[in-house]
């Protein structure tokens, strides 16, 4: 594997992204790679997704989108919504452990798992906009589900960058740790310890069954609306100045 790391440890796994030198950016082989060892981790109970470095992950390869266009990205955007399904209905349980960025894209894989654990200089944002683009890999439902559409919207259209404190209190994350690794380690063992697995597996079918209303629909808008930005000049606008380290002047 090259972007990330498995290691399997009786009935805990974990998937570390390993991209450090791009802060664990998301790219077509990075989904491929996730895809790739889910398989291999059938009888863990529990997973644990952290990233090396000082990101969990800082969202979508911006390197490799700048050369996409609408049909590529539209494409992109539905193998990310479909590794993130995968993930979310996983039928172990799964664990976010962040300790660093936790941006756009990043922050959509994060929220496809069970609880979200982060140390207290974690920093959380959606930057899309700036960039003149919409998220593309589930944010719509699942990000706007975890904090209601008043701080979603309030996320987007800042883009503001939040501490872990404040996702805390917006619903954003679940617990804020000095050594999230070992709260999510401990975590993980209570639970395969002392919860039953079984009903484990009926709770979690069940939220998730009430939280997939409607989602089918709002993943087509999503990977609509994603197409329409890339096929704008904003797009262009808003990934070249980040490349260049400029800030964007758009339309
Ligand atoms: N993609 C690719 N490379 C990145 C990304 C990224 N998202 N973010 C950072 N990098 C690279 C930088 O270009 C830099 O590379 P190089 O050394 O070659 O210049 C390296 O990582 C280190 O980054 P910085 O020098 O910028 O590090 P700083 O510590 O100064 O800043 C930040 C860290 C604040 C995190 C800054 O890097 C930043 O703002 N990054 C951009 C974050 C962002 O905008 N993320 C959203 C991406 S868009 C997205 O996730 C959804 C898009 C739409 C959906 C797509 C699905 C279809």
């Amino acid at each position: 594997m090259k972007t990330i790391k498995v290691k399997k440890q009786e009935k805990i796994s974990m998937i570390s992204l390993s991209r450090t030198k791009n802060l664990n950016a998301i790219h077509t082989l990075m989904l491929d790679e996730i895809s790739a060892v889910l398989d291999s981790m059938k009888d863990s109970r529990v997973l644990i997704i952290k990233g090396e470095g000082k990101a969990f992950s800082v969202g979508a390869d911006i390197k490799e989108m700048k050369e996409m266009d609408s049909l590529k990205i539209k494409a992109f955007s539905k193998k990310g919504q479909d590794l993130f399904n995968i993930i979310e209905d996983l039928h172990m349980l799964t664990i976010a452990c962040i300790d660093g960025y936790c941006m756009g894209g990043g922050l959509e894989l994060a929220s496809t798992c069970d609880l979200r654990i982060s140390s207290p200089e974690s920093k959380f944002s959606l930057p899309e906009l700036k960039l003149g683009v919409v998220p593309g890999f589930g944010a719509f439902f699942r990000i706007q589900e975890l904090v209601g559409f008043s701080d979603f919207k309030k996320m987007l259209f800042t883009g503001e960058v939040m501490d872990a404190k404040r996702a805390k209190d917006i619903g954003l994350i679940n617990i804020v740790s000095d050594d999230p690794l070992k709260k999510a380690n401990q975590i993980a063992k209570n639970f395969i310890e002392d919860l039953s697995f079984n009903a484990f597996f009926h709770a979690k079918k069940t939220i998730n069954f009430a939280l997939k209303k409607h989602r089918k629909e709002i993943l087509e808008k999503e990977n609509q609306a994603i197409a329409e930005t890339f096929s704008h000049l904003d797009k262009k606008t808003g990934m070249d100045s980040f490349l260049k380290k400029q800030k964007p002047e758009f339309e």
